[in-house]
């Protein structure tokens, strides 16, 4: 039988990942928000990520429900990402890429939803009301789609085009175009201290990692208070504090 990523198991692919970073496999056992959920025998939940990285909201966010997980830090100076040992977890060679015993799963925005839906409060992607469900899934697309394809035109320019010249062009536009992006989270996407208002969404961790890269995009962040406020937020509490000093 061929081994392929998508034809193994997750143990398997634990095995493979382990072979990055050489350390003992231990069984987790997750905590689940209720007896019902709770789920028997030893499962493993493990993330992978990078300093600096988008990875960061995802781990901040199991952090957040309490999750226990194991966190394997990807060294992207020495090219990790791009290993056969981390291809077999993500052919995609980027972080995040989290492993169930269901098998991987890879893309922030489904990340951060599976995390809230399985370990979190209704509350986290709004399930309360379709409206706010999409709503949340329509900010997290923008912040996929365009915020973070915007930032990555400054590192990963030649994901686009192999003219140096046209790189360097790509970077000197990163901060004009990230300032215009990030401008209309500031006046009309964010709602209230959190992105949807009172209560605290998968939207705050994904929000909050990309708004720590925008002074290293060039954007002048003391025009954008909304977001200055919404960082001094996350930057409180707990959740996000024990996810900084375990990435970076
Ligand atoms: N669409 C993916 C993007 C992931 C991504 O681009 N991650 C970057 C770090 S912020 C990465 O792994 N880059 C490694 C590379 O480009 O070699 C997501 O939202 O998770």
């Amino acid at each position: 039988m061929k081994l392929g990523p998508r034809s193994i198991s997750p143990s398997f692919l634990i095995m493979q990942a382990t072979q990055i970073h050489p350390q003992s496999i231990h069984q987790c056992f997750f905590r689940a928000k209720s007896a019902d959920q709770a789920i028997t025998g030893p499962i493993m939940l493990k993330i992978f990520a990078a300093p600096g990285s988008i990875a960061l909201a995802s781990v901040i966010l199991l952090e957040e429900v309490e999750a226990d997980y194991e966190l394997t830090l990807l060294d992207f100076s020495r090219g990790e990402q791009k290993e056969a040992a981390y291809q077999a977890v993500n052919p995609k060679g980027r972080v995040p890429a989290l492993i169930t015993e269901s098998g991987v799963l890879t893309e922030t925005p489904a990340i951060l939803l599976y995390i809230a839906k399985r370990f979190g409060a209704d509350s986290l992607v709004g399930a309360h009301d379709p409206f706010v469900f999409a709503k949340i899934q329509e900010f997290n697309s923008y912040l996929a789609s365009t915020v973070h394809v915007a930032h990555a035109h400054r590192l990963r320019g030649s994901r686009w085009t192999d003219d140096p010249q046209a790189i360097e062009a790509l970077k000197k536009k990163v901060p004009e175009s990230m300032t215009q992006v990030i401008r209309l989270i500031e006046d009309d996407l964010l709602k209230g201290l959190w992105v949807h208002g009172e209560a605290y969404t998968i939207c705050d961790p994904y929000l909050f990692t990309i708004s720590s890269w925008l002074e290293s995009d060039g954007v002048d962040t003391t025009a954008l208070p909304h977001l200055m406020a919404h960082r001094e937020k996350m930057l409180a509490r707990a959740a996000t504090q024990a996810a900084l000093s375990r990435i970076n």
